[in-house]
């Protein structure tokens, strides 16, 4: 069977496959990515953040259970930088979830690190090309909000919700991260503990301060129980609404788009002149002339750049 034509007639088989592709780096993978990119662009790309522990899968799986309440197909990806396991849901996830995988309007699947870290974001990235292509109507990103591959993951999301909870510090821990920014709207979660309205008011208090055209909604949530979890779908739909009324999801595609082939064409560069620097023999000596300071690290440099337009000529195809 082909992927392609397999993945585009919604054939859970092949799109499990395509994922372990795209996981492997196969080589094959960038005709599949390719062929399914004209089939992209229907889905909602939602992108669950907030520290560890702050409920973030169980309200996953309560954010799937309602879209699946409005008829609505849902893939889920959850994101672990932390870990080395990877194709299929991580245990605690797989156990939480289980109602929904029996469920064939529901695809989860579970990344781990695989190589670099930065390796990591783009096969995420190519995975929700892979769900997207497939016909899910939402698609839900999880990752745990701390380190720099997550916030690029979440650049991805059209609509960013940020988990808290009235646990001591979330809030400030999220103030510094930078993850403020970030969010559309707020999951106050685990509402049924003491303190979820002071969390409440307090990220009320730092948006009267400051927010841009769109104001984060803050809605409570106990994702034990589902309650607050409709309202969050709502949030959710009023935000991309906002998106599409004001122009807003067509430049940030756009964005998107210009830093994915730049990225592409920087990535490609990268790999010809880091090949040809290993190759070069006046490199090595350059570099040796550096090390008993009879040059300086800038010197040398130029020294190569004035060779790059020739190397490029030939190495480029
Ligand atoms: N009291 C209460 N506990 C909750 C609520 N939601 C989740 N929990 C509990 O919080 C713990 C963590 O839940 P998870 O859904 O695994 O949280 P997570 O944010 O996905 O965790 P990581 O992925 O490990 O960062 C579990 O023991 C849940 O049962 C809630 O609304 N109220
Ligand atoms: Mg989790």
């Amino acid at each position: 069977m082909d992927l392609v034509a397999g993945i585009l007639e919604g054939n859970r088989r092949a799109l499990a496959k395509g994922i372990t592709l795209v996981e492997n780096g196969e080589p094959e993978k960038y005709r599949i990515l390719a062929e399914l990119r004209p089939h992209t662009g229907k889905s909602m790309i939602v992108g669950i953040t907030g520290s560890p522990g702050a409920g973030k899968s169980s309200l996953v799986d309560q954010l799937t259970k309602s879209y699946r309440k409005r008829g609505k197909t849902v893939a889920v990806v959850a994101v672990d930088p932390t870990s080395p396991f990877s194709g299929g849901a991580l245990l605690g996830d797989r156990i939480r979830m289980q109602d929904n995988t029996l469920d064939p309007g529901v695809f989860i699947r579970s990344m781990g690190t695989r190589g670099s870290l930065g390796g990591l974001s783009r096969s995420t990235k190519e995975v929700l090309t892979l769900f997207d292509a497939f016909g899910f109507d939402v698609i839900i990103v999880e990752t745990v909000g701390v380190g720099q591959v997550e916030l690029d993951i979440m650049d991805t999301a059209d609509t960013v919700v940020v988990v808290l909870t009235p646990a001591g510090g979330d809030v400030i821990q999220t103030l510094k991260a930078g993850i403020m920014e970030i969010a559309d709207v707020f999951a106050i979660n685990k509402a049924d503990l003491d303190g979820a309205d002071r969390v409440v008011s307090e990220i009320n208090k730092t948006l009267d301060l400051s927010h841009g055209d769109w104001r984060p909604p803050v809605v409570k949530t106990v994702s034990l129980d589902g309650q607050g979890v409709d309202e969050l779908v709502d949030e959710i739909a009023n935000h991309w609404e906002y998106l599409i009324s004001s122009g807003q999801l067509e430049s940030i595609r756009r964005k998107r788009l210009k830093e994915e082939v730049t990225g592409i064409v920087l990535n490609k560069l990268e790999d010809i002149l880091t090949q040809r620097l290993q190759r070069e023999d006046r490199f090595q000596s350059l570099l040796q002339s550096v090390l008993n300071r009879e040059q300086d690290p800038y010197t040398a440099a130029q020294s190569i750049m004035s060779s790059l337009e020739g190397w490029l000529a030939t190495d480029f195809h």
